[in-house]
This record gives structure tokens, sequence and C-alpha cells, in this order.
């Protein structure tokens, strides 16, 4: 559609390609570009600052400020996450490009879909176009395949060589992002692309209705018959998942197959909240195993249903006889070079639908007799109440008043209610947050769905600007609230009002590093010495927030003091001033041979009087 002020700025010469591709990705949904700004961007800086003085800046996304690229994209993440609505990146040529880094891998292991849009360094030098070089770095930041660094990740990545098809290809771009299994997708114009006037509307019908994203897949009738047969007639049938979560249909969905058929759940590196914790069929969580899990040694059915990493095979893994499905969006992770689950089917669909298939046919071939559902839904019962039992005693405080993990987790869910959105990147407690959270309602909690730290500290803004009415929570370990470039991301929450509470695990640096070396090499040097990743001298952590976005910052070493704190933060946060708490928890890996001494308090890190 083109617009009056569109009209106008045609007929004056002054509708650019920069404009059009604004105009495309307002058309297509986005709402906020998320944008770190360079020479490469004088077209749509200008094709702004026009908009703003026409009054017609709303046909356009709204162009927030990132001083960091990761955090740029980890808020577009978050913002995709809560929002199912994909949004767009504007970064700085290579140079953004590379420091989008780890974001990047996130969104692709997430399949989060999100548009990135890099500039390109001018393409003539002699001032044969609008745009040509005139800056020393032009010069610098001429790279052999700008693209090549994103593209081990992005679905999609595309030169616009022409404005003229500008709005046409933020569309293609983003049909492909949104496209299940959803993802990155990078375009890249040089100056002179983006600076190029257009004679009329850019090519091709821009409205969104024509760039749906592909319809949700159904399972083949025999293989929904198939699956349904074999959870019928197994003896211990279990589903297995990580991410169904990502569409709340799919929660009701497995809910109501697992209550029909009396099936257990076990949520296996979960990123999302898939099953309800407190539903009697829900039976636990895996992470990082290190020993077997029973109930999954136990069952002969399994359905894998949305996994990357349903178990790790050289610790724990189902029993040989046991015949496996595999459904999912993307059954083979054809991203992933080494992957192999044995299993009898793996079936592409839409998890919704596909759950929802399984159930009908269960139905229509007459369901399970009462008898054999209710024991089976009783022998996961009792299993599931002894998981709560010894959970329930793990959050108990300790006598000498240290703060551990699960009652850290416990303190949180007590005060932040049931309606926040909970982010989780807390590492070595990532299992401790799964278990003590409790999370019940879809979306309530969610990680990265990639591997790459610092994710929430651009996620909670994105997520805080995507749901502005929640309460949005961050549990996070000490090194990946410092991954996230907080002062960037706490600058931006309070720039753009999207406050959140954040809950350091401060356990004084990576225990993740030193728990992998003792589990390779278990009596090995660092087993006796210590693995030395520990972050003595203590920083200030809240104090950045405090400094980079008037966060209210506190520390806490001692339980009785961590329910007023929480509090205290909760209504700062609800009136609109972020918080960071840093809560010391034990290190996780201490080195045995030498006790650890925490390093004195220093001056920013007070304990709350
Ligand atoms: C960008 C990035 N760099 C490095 C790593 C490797 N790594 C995995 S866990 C970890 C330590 C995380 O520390 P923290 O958040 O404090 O959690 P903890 O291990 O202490 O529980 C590191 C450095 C990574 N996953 N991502
Ligand atoms: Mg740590």
């Amino acid at each position: 559609m083109v617009r009056p002020w569109a009209v106008t700025a045609m007929a004056e010469g002054r509708y650019t390609a920069s404009r059009a591709l604004l105009e495309g990705m307002r058309e297509a949904g986005v709402r906020y570009l998320f944008a770190n700004l360079g020479s490469d961007h004088t077209g749509i800086v200008e094709a702004y600052a026009q908009a703003r003085s026409e009054g017609c800046a709303d046909a356009m996304p709204e162009l927030l400020l990132c001083p960091h690229e990761f955090v740029a994209l980890s808020a577009a993440h978050g913002y995709a996450q809560v929002s199912g609505e994909a949004q767009a990146v504007l970064v700085h040529t290579d140079c953004g490009t590379q420091n989008l880094g780890g974001a990047v891998h996130n969104a692709a292991r997430g399949r989060v879909p999100v548009l990135i849009l890099a500039g390109l360094s001018p393409v003539t030098d002699g001032g044969e176009l609008t745009g040509t070089r005139n800056e020393f770095i032009h010069w610098l930041q001429d790279s052999a395949d700008q693209a090549g660094i994103v593209r081990g990740y992005a679905k999609y990545a595309h030169e616009i060589r022409t404005g003229r098809n500008a709005k046409q290809l933020v569309h293609r771009a983003l049909q492909v992002a949104r496209s299940e299994p959803a993802g990155p997708a990078y375009l890249f114009a040089s100056r002179e692309v983006m600076e190029e006037t257009l004679p009329g509307e850019p090519g091709g019908p821009g409205q969104r209705q024509w760039w749906s994203p592909v319809a949700p897949l159904a399972l083949a009738p025999q293989v929904a018959d198939e699956v349904a047969d074999a959870l019928t007639g197994a003896a211990a049938p279990l589903v297995v998942t990580s991410y169904l979560g990502r569409d709340p249909a799919a929660v009701a969905a497995l809910t109501e197959l697992c209550e029909l058929a009396g099936i257990g759940v076990i949520e296996s590196a979960p990123m999302w909240m898939n099953f309800p914790a407190g539903h009697p069929l829900h039976l636990g969580y895996q992470w990082n195993t290190t020993g077997q899990n029973p109930l999954l040694a136990e069952a002969d059915v399994v359905l894998v249903a949305g996994s990357d990493v349903p178990w790790i095979p050289s610790t724990n893994r189902p029993s040989p006889g046991a015949r496996i499905y595999v459904l999912d969006a993307d059954p083979i992770k054809e991203q992933m070079t080494l992957w192999h689950v044995p299993a009898a089917r793996y079936a592409r669909a839409d998890l919704a639908i596909a759950l929802r298939q399984v159930t009908t046919r269960i139905r229509e071939r007459g369901g399970l007799d009462a008898a054999t559902v209710a024991r089976r839904a009783g022998r996961l019962a009792s299993a599931h109440r002894a998981q709560r039992e010894l959970w329930a005693a793990r959050e108990r405080p300790r006598e000498d008043g240290t703060v551990t993990p699960a009652y850290l987790v416990a303190c949180v869910r007590e005060a932040i209610g049931e309606d926040a959105i909970v982010l989780t990147e807390a590492i070595t407690n990532y299992q401790v947050v799964s278990e003590h959270l409790r999370a019940s309602r879809p979306g309530s909690l969610i990680g990265s769905g990639g591997s790459s730290l610092g994710w929430s500290g651009g996620a909670a803004v994105g997520a805080k600007l995507a749901a502005p009415g929640r309460t949005v929570v961050s549990l996070v370990g000490d090194g990946s609230y410092l991954f996230g470039v907080p002062a960037s991301a706490q600058w931006m929450a309070r720039r753009y009002g999207a406050p959140s509470l954040t809950v350091i695990f401060d356990n004084q640096g990576w225990a993740a590093p030193a728990l992998s070396t003792l589990a390779v090499h278990p009596a090995g040097a660092t087993a006796a010495a210590g693995a030395g990743t520990g972050f003595a001298p203590e920083a200030d952590l809240p104090g950045v927030a405090a400094a980079a976005g008037g966060a209210y910052a506190a520390t806490v070493s001692q339980a009785a003091r961590l329910p007023a704190v929480l509090g205290r933060a909760l209504s700062h946060v609800r009136r609109g001033r972020a918080a960071v708490i840093s809560v010391h928890v034990p290190p996780a890996a201490p080195p045995p041979a030498a006790p650890h001494h925490p390093p004195p308090v220093g001056p920013g890190q007070k304990e709350e009087p």
C-alpha cells in the first residue's frame, strides 16, 4: 500500500530504498527495529528523520538504540519468544555482524524468527552514486564474504542489489524466517543501494497476507495410527520433550493425550515450560545427567515430541528394546552434524496438530480401558510425589543461614506470582530452576534455546516490550549476567521503559567448565587443585546495572533476608525501575584441596541493612 506521504516523497525524489525497507518491515508486522547504527545507515537515519518531520513515523518500526549488537538480537529474540512476532535488528557492516556473535547461534538453535539487516561498505569510491565512499573506514570494512559470518546459522542470506524490490525481499526474508523450523534471516545492502531513490513503490504485492509462513503440517494418517497403537499397547509409555511449549496449544494437546492414556512426561533440557509441573503425570527434568533416569529406562514406548537432546546416551538412555517415535518440525535435526536417536519412525509435523491426531485416533479406536489408565497413572503419580517430597526438603533453608540455589528459587517463586515471565540462564542451576520454579503456565518459563551465554540481558528487555503488563524475571549465573553486556541491556531497559528483576546466582565464577573437567577427569589435577574458574576479586554486579540503568541494586548472603529484599526489588520493578539482586550461593565446584575463602565484600556490594 502506498501511503500519501510516500507519494509526496516519491514525487520529490526523496523516497529511498531505506524508506521502502522500513515500510516493508512495518507492513510485515515488525514493531521494533533493534538498531546499532553506523556510516552505512545514512539512508535509514535520514528516512527516520524525514518520517518524523512529516509526522508519519508510525509507517516504520520504532527505532530502538542498542549499544551492543548481541543485546539487540537477544532483545528481538526475547520479544519473539513472548509475542510470537518476528522483529528486526539493524547492524553495521561486518563489524556489527560480528558483534551479533553468539546471539545468532541462539536464534538459530532456539528456532526464533528474526530479520537481521546489515549495511555493506559503499561499492563506489569516486562519487559515482549517492553514498559513495567518503570515510576512511569504508576501505577497512570491505569483507570478502560478509554473509559468511552468519551463514552457518541464518536460514536465508541475501544481498539487496537494487532498491526496486526492497520490500519484496523484506517480506521474503521474514517468510523464510517465520516458517518452521523458524530462525534468523540476513539481508545486507550497500550504502548506495540503501540511498537509491525510487520512482514508485518497489516491486510486488507488499501486503503481509501474501507472505504467511508455511502452514503447519499434520502427520500422515498411517503414522498417527502407528503412534496411537504403540502408546495404547505399551506397558510403560513415556513422552520426552524440550520445547513443545513454544506453542501453548501443544501443551494443552499433550496434557489431553497424557490424561487419556496415562502417559508420563519428562522434560529434557527444557527451554520452555512444556507440561504443568504440578500435574501428577509430570515426572521431572533432566539436564546434564550423570546417572540413568529409572523412569526412562523402564519405558517401553518413548514419544520424543519436540526435543534436540531427549537424553545424553553416554549417561542416560531408554532400554535397547524401547520403541521410539520422534515427532518434530525438525525431526532429524538437519543442522546438527552429529545427531541420532534410534527411532522406529521420524515424522515432521506441527506438534499441537500431531498430538491431537494421536489423541483422536486412540479415542476412535475405543481408547484404553479405565483400569489400564488408572494403573498407569497411579504408578506414575507415586513417582511424581516422591520427586516433589525430595525437592520440598531441599528448599528448606540451611541452619548456617547460607542461601542454597533451591531455597533461592523457592523464594523467587513465592515472591513473583503466577503471571510472571521467567527467563532462565542459570547454567549449573538450570535443573534447580526447573525443579523449584514449578512452572505451570505455557510461556511462563523460557530459555534461549541455544548455548551462547548472555541471552537473558537483552531478552528481558524484549520480553517486557512484548508484554508490558507482566513482570519479567531473569534467573542468571554470575558469568552469564556478565556475558549479557549488562551496561547496554540495563541502559536500554531504562531508556525504553522495560524494567525487569534480575536475580544472579552468584557462585563466584564459572562452575560449568570446572564441572565439565571433573566429569572427564574425576581424579585429575583439577580434582586436587581446583579449576581456577573463580571470579575473585568479586565485582559489584548489581552496581553495573545501577550505574548504567539506575537499577535498584542489592547483594544478599543470608537466607533470612532474601524474601524481604526480593519484595523490595519487585516493588521497584512494578513501579518502573529495574532491579538486580546478586545472591551469594555456595561455589558449585569448590576445590577440595584448598578451602574456599570468600573474598571480602567490597564497597559497592554491601549487605542490605
Ligand atoms: C558465549 C559463551 N562463551 C563461553 C561459554 C562456555 N561456558 C559455558 S557455561 C560457562 C560458565 C557460566 O558461568 P555462570 O553463568 O556463572 O554459571 P555457572 O557455571 O557458575 O553455574 C561458560 C563460560 C558459552 N556457553 N557461551
Ligand atoms: Mg557462576
